[in-house]
């Protein structure tokens, strides 16, 4: 299948993590590209089977262009059999736990899927035969660099500080391990923050965005946070989906770092999104004592909850994205005021039923 896949000029991927953020988006992007697409999705109890998969949903791609695997990246077998059968051209390793302060209350799954399913990949690849053949891509991240100074490139140090940047770091080496010892072209994309209308509501930018659009049509409870001093690297994740696939149609393996170069605190954040609605925020009080008020009427629209802090921050993400830039010709393409209003507006048209579930906004931004 593979083979006349080629003759014919498609390349069969294998996302795992597909239902994620960043999988839906390389599954559309793929598919524009005449990719045949192959996703894994962990099986969950829902209570319709659709609800795991809204954010394909919402890009038109469940029924017809993505095929989807019910399978896990800790049961190496499964994958093993998986990898087997569909032949991939080009492997994408999005799957993971994904939040940061999540893998504080569990670092042992988050070891076992971010690492360990890592390795799973990795082996199968080997152990198959299929290192000459198969592309690997390893989603690294930026919280390998913990605490390290900003801004952080390829050769910076790398200090986790959470078990799920420790974790990654483990899957980072594995995949230069294995390109060092097997010859197998894997690449890390150490990729800084990626947001989107389909990022999950539990990270910051989301969890601002939504209480927002909330605020604008009426709720009256202040939006609650952590850390607003906690600077990151902001980009658009459909800008880093392709810089994924830019990476594995080089020539030789590589590791690269992906980010805007721009960082902003989780306070700018806010401050940038409430005045999309005409709220100008100034703060009052320090610590989880700090407010932020709005200018005019001097209601309350952001409050600190120390239930959002972290055991261990990491304070000061900055990336230097020069190498891709240079290598790869990668550049983002989104500006982080576009990023702004596009998670608003996308909040605003869910929150207005203007859409049943979304999908039409989603569409039109999926780019
Ligand atoms: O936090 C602070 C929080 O959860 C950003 C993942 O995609 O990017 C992401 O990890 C910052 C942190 O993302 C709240 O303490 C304040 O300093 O949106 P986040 P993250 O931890 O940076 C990296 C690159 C990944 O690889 C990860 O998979 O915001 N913060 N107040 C808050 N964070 C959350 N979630 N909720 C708050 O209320």
């Amino acid at each position: 299948m593979a083979i006349w896949g080629c003759i014919l000029g498609h390349k069969t991927a294998f996302i795992t993590g597909v239902s994620g953020q960043d999988g839906a988006y390389l599954a559309a992007f793929l598919c524009k590209k005449g990719y045949k697409v192959h996703g894994l999705v962990r099986w969950d109890s829902y209570v319709s089977p659709m609800d795991g998969l809204v954010r394909l949903d919402a890009l038109g791609l469940v029924r017809d262009e993505v095929t989807l695997h019910t399978g896990d990246l800790t049961d190496a077998n499964n994958l093993n059999l998986l990898i087997k059968s569909i032949q991939p051209d080009e492997i994408y390793n999005l799957a993971a736990l994904s939040h940061v302060k999540v893998s504080f209350e569990t670092p042992a799954s988050t070891f076992d899927i971010n690492a360990l399913g890592t390795l799973n990949i990795l082996e199968s690849v080997r152990v198959l035969g299929m290192e000459d053949r198969v592309r690997v891509y390893q989603a690294s991240s930026s919280e390998i660099f913990g605490a390290c100074p900003a801004p952080q490139n390829e050769d910076s140090s790398m200090n986790p500080c959470s078990p799920y940047g420790a974790a990654k770091l483990a899957a980072y080496h594995l995949a230069r391990i294995y390109r060092q010892s097997y010859g197998m072209h894997a690449s890390n994309g150490i990729l800084f923050n990626h947001e989107s209308p389909l990022r999950g509501e539990d990270f910051v930018t989301h969890k601002i965005t939504r209480a927002v659009a909330e605020i604008e049509r009426g709720r009256q409870e202040p939006l609650l946070l952590g850390n607003l001093d906690s600077v990151r690297d902001w980009g658009d994740a459909r800008d880093y989906v392709r810089g994924m696939w830019m990476m594995l149609q080089q020539d030789a393996p590589g590791d690269y770092v992906l980010a805007t170069g721009e960082s902003r605190s989780v306070r700018d954040f806010a401050v940038r999104a409430f005045a999309q609605i005409g709220v100008e925020l100034v703060w009052q009080g320090a610590g989880v004592d700090e407010q932020g008020v709005d200018r005019e009427t001097g209601r309350v629209m952001v409050g600190v909850d120390s239930a959002f802090f972290r055991p261990l921050e990491l304070h000061y993400l900055l990336g230097d994205a020069a190498k891709a830039k240079e290598a790869l010709g990668w550049q983002p393409e989104t500006s982080f005021d576009e990023l702004v209003g596009q998670m608003l507006d996308a909040d605003r048209a869910l929150l207005d039923g203007l859409v049943k579930d979304g999908s039409d906004v989603l569409c039109r931004l999926a780019g």
